[in-house]
């Protein structure tokens, strides 16, 4: 079976599963009474193939019902949005040439289920205490909310040594931008801690998921380390690519890069669209001046796209007059002198730093 947190519906199965909603209240009833339960979320009409006898129940869902209705033999259809408990008692009957890793009866057919019609399938172990998630080809066993905090809070910790790094070569990158030194390496490394910074994100937003209620905290940690990360990723991609992919494209074939091929900054050059030259990182570069611009209080993105068609690349910009400002569409003087004083203040600021 397939990693369940890397599927988009199995994520919204995880959601739907996740502590403080009204089914996991009910899930944990289940697991406390020790009565173990198997749980069908009927999605469609098909599902309701493989279901056989039991009790047409028909009432509202609610935590309690679940509980007592799991006292019976046999599985628990509810409706697909869990508003409703369908059937009780059930027998299921999957195709039983389906291929199933499980071994208790109520684990290979919630297996065979889920691999059948695609619904969530839970099966709560009478005797094991865990509580598993089928859905489609994939697996998940809830785990403990304490077990994923520990897990949560040392991946923002990662999170934090990582963005720190990050900073120091965005702020490093700035200097470079002022002083017309960009080479390929600095900007690759910059976006190599990006995609680094990206990944610890990723899975702390699934354990935030499976946090559900509980899970604020630990997700407005991840907002304040994060900070601008993703919007500079895709100015940094505005600045410096020369593929004609877009940043959506580029992004996808940064997060298939296996670590090692991380490691290696030649593969994130490759990637921005540098090729052919001859594997040399110290290459000179320079910056469109998206991200720079995009840092000048109050200026339209209309303005920086003109700006940044208008000259060749971000030098151009740094070293224009107000006269030159002033030619660019949608410039006057007012605002060309403001922009060459925004530039003129952050230089100062960048070699502050
Ligand atoms: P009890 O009166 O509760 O003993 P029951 O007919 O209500 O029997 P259950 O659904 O409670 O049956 O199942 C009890 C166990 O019987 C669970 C499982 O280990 C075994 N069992 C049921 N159906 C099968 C089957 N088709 N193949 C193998 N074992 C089965
Ligand atoms: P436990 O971990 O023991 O709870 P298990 O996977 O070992 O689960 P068992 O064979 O012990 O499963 O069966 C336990 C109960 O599961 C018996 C019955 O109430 C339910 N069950 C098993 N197969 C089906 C089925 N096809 N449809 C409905 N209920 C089933
Ligand atoms: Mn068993």
């Amino acid at each position: 079976m397939d990693d369940f947190l890397s599927n988009k519906s199995s994520i919204a199965a995880l959601k739907m599963i996740s502590p403080g909603t009204q089914l996991r209240q009910g899930l944990d009833n289940v697991l406390k009474a020790k009565t173990g339960g198997l749980i069908v979320i009927a999605t469609s009409e098909e599902i309701m193939k493989v279901v056989d006898g039991g009790f047409s129940i028909n009432a509202e869902y609610s935590p309690a019902y679940l509980y007592e209705l799991a006292k019976m033999d046999g599985a628990i259809v509810l409706s697909g949005d869990i508003k409703k408990i369908l059937v009780a008692n059930a027998q299921l009957i999957p195709d039983y040439s389906i291929e199933t890793s499980e071994t208790g009866t109520r684990h290979r057919t919630a297996e065979r289920v889920a691999k059948q019609t695609g619904a969530i399938v839970i099966a709560i172990s009478q005797r094991r205490n865990v509580i598993s998630v089928y859905r489609g080809e994939n697996k998940y066993v809830v785990e403990d909310i304490s077990k994923i905090f520990t897990k949560a809070n040392q991946a923002l910790q990662t999170l934090e040594k990582y963005k720190k790094v990050l900073d120091q070569a965005i702020i490093s990158l700035n200097a470079l931008e002022f002083n017309d030194l960009v080479t390929i390496y600095d900007v690759a490394l910059v976006m190599q801690k990006m995609e680094m910074v990206m990944r610890v994100t990723n899975i702390i937003e699934k354990y935030v998921i499976e946090l559900g209620n509980e899970g604020t905290l630990v997700s407005m940690q991840l907002e304040e380390l994060m900070g601008t990360t993703k919007e500079d990723i895709k100015l940094i991609f505005k600045d410096y690519s020369k593929s004609d992919e877009d940043v959506g494209e580029f992004r996808k074939k940064v997060k298939n890069l296996t670590p090692d091929e991380l490691i290696d900054l030649i593969n994130m050059a490759k990637l921005l669209g540098y090729s052919g030259f001859s594997e040399n990182m110290d290459m000179p570069i320079r910056p469109r001046g998206h991200r720079v611009l995009s840092k000048i209080h109050r200026l339209p993105s209309t303005i920086i796209e003109n700006l940044v068609n208008y000259f060749e690349n971000f030098q151009d910009i740094l070293d224009a007059s107000i006269e030159e400002l002033d030619d660019v569409e949608g410039i006057g003087e007012i605002r060309a002198t403001y922009i060459k004083n925004g530039l003129i203040k952050m230089k100062q600021l960048v070699l502050l730093d």
